[in-house]
């Protein structure tokens, strides 16, 4: 099985918050003691972080789930639980992170580039915390929060500043290996390279140094869009480089003329362009470099003339030096190549706006959400009606009237009458279930208008 994976799904969860602690003092002349329970330490969040030194997705392809320590429970003496650690994954550079339905949630073109993709849970506060002047010893602590959980899709598009393009056996391969320090197979027969291989190519030294990444991609053929050869599933390591270098063989065996497998080549992209639907993928206007390769086999007529040959209609006028013709075996033109690819990278680059949030970002509301279920019954959703809810012992009056007080602050009862609910529905809030017209009885209305009796709960 390949070791190259560019799709996957990933399952997160944040660690959970610790319990609060119920504890009372006790020393020996107080035997009764004040409230001291602890809080529980919240848990480790998940991120993502890409990092240049992880090449595909394949960590993830059996391995999944991914997710942080959760926080320590709180204990007597007002001593808190300790915080879970976050957990940092480190994923490739040029990750694309989507939600179920494929909406863009994260983009991580950067080294060092970091999405917080699950947040773990709030530590739950201590008895010690419910201490108030009417409620002199409160038996109850609230629970830790439930760290998030998720599942994402990750989605590898290579960043690379030049992709190269060519149909199989053309030499390619030849020329990352060439030029840079990458070790691809290269192999006499169509289809050597199955998967896209990264190459750093460095040139100059000192103030005139510089680098570039130039990615070799599996070889494409005319029909690649209807999925002949490895059809189109490479292609999308080519969407984001800066600069196409498309390589024609020259060499007396070639599939086609090189004016030929130009024109097809560029067809393939347009098609590729269309078959995404993405306008603004400018695949067929993105500076490109044309070369002809195994320039050392080739007839002396042919290096004369391949070049005339190159007229595109629609061709745009990034072509401005003429093709060069190079050899990766014998270094013929290849220095010229690299100087073209150079100035043509370091153009776009200065082009490009300055990344300012290189992410994009749909946080999870935090309000509450009204669900009706088959059944008729409703449910309250979100992370605040949880945390309302999230009490040690609910069948203890105080309790359950610390949460009440809460689900009214959210406005749960404003809420549930929106979404339709009548007087003895059954409502569900967590672990909590309830008749709705028992929310009234129970005197969940605005807190200041509520009753003075009844304000004063159970103590
Ligand atoms: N004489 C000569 N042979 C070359 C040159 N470049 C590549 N070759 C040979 O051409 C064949 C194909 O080279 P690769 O680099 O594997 O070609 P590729 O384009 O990567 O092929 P795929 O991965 O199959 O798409 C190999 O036998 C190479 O030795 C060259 O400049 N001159
Ligand atoms: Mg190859």
């Amino acid at each position: 099985m390949s070791n190259f994976v560019d799709e996957c799904a990933l399952n997160v969860r944040g660690g959970d918050g610790g319990a609060g602690c119920v504890s009372f003092r006790r020393e020996s002349h107080t035997p009764m003691g004040g409230p001291d329970g602890g809080d529980g330490g919240s848990g480790g969040d998940v991120w993502l972080v890409a990092d240049h030194n992880v090449a595909s997705l394949l960590a993830f392809r059996d391995h999944p789930h991914r997710r942080a320590a959760s926080g320590a429970h709180g204990s007597g003496r007002r001593r808190h639980g300790s915080s879970g650690r976050d957990l940092e994954v480190p994923v490739p550079v040029g990750t694309v992170v989507r939600d179920r339905d494929g909406v863009v949630l994260a983009d991580l073109p950067g080294h060092g580039d970091r999405w917080l993709a699950a947040s773990g849970g709030v530590g739950g506060k201590g008895n010690a915390r419910f201490l108030s002047n009417r409620r002199r010893a409160p038996a109850f602590a609230e629970q830790g929060e439930a760290g998030e959980e998720r599942w994402i899709w990750l989605d590898l598009k290579l960043l690379a500043d030049v992709a190269i393009i060519g149909f199989p056996n053309v030499g390619k391969s030849t020329l990352i290996s060439r030029i840079s320090a990458a070790r691809p197979k290269i192999g006499d027969y169509p289809f050597t390279t199955l998967e896209p291989q990264l190459g750093v190519v460095r040139l100059g030294d000192g103030a005139d140094a510089f680098e570039m990444v130039v990615a070799d991609i599996p070889g494409l053929i005319e029909g690649a869009a209807e999925g002949r050869g490895l059809g189109h599933r490479f292609l999308r390591h080519v969407e984001r480089a800066r600069v196409l270098l498309v390589l024609c063989d020259l060499s007396p065996i070639a599939a086609a003329a090189p004016a030929e497998q130009y024109r097809i080549l560029l067809d393939e992209l347009a098609r590729y362009q269309v078959q995404l639907g993405v306008e603004a993928l400018d695949l067929v206007d993105r500076p490109r470099v044309v070369a002809g390769s195994r320039a050392d086999l080739a007839d002396p007529g042919v290096l004369d003339t391949w070049a005339d040959g190159l007229e595109v209609p629609d061709s745009p006028e990034s072509q401005a030096e003429p093709p060069v013709a190079v050899s990766a075996v014998t270094g013929l033109g290849v220095d010229r190549l690299l100087g073209e690819l150079r100035r043509r990278v370091e153009s776009a680059r200065a082009e490009e706006p300055e990344r300012d949030g290189f992410v994009t970002l749909r946080p999870v509301p935090e309000g509450i959400r009204v669900v009706r279920h088959d059944d008729a019954s409703f449910e309250v959703l979100g992370r605040a009606a949880l945390r309302a809810v999230g009490l040690s012992d609910l069948t203890q009056p105080e309790a359950l009237d610390e949460a009440r007080r809460r689900l009214d602050r959210l406005g749960v009862d404003r809420a549930l009458a929106r979404a339709g609910a009548r007087n003895g529905d059954v409502v569900r809030i967590g672990d909590l279930v309830f008749t709705y017209d028992s929310i009234d009885e129970l005197d969940v209305q605005p807190f200041d208008e509520a009753p003075a009796d009844r304000r004063g709960g159970a103590s």
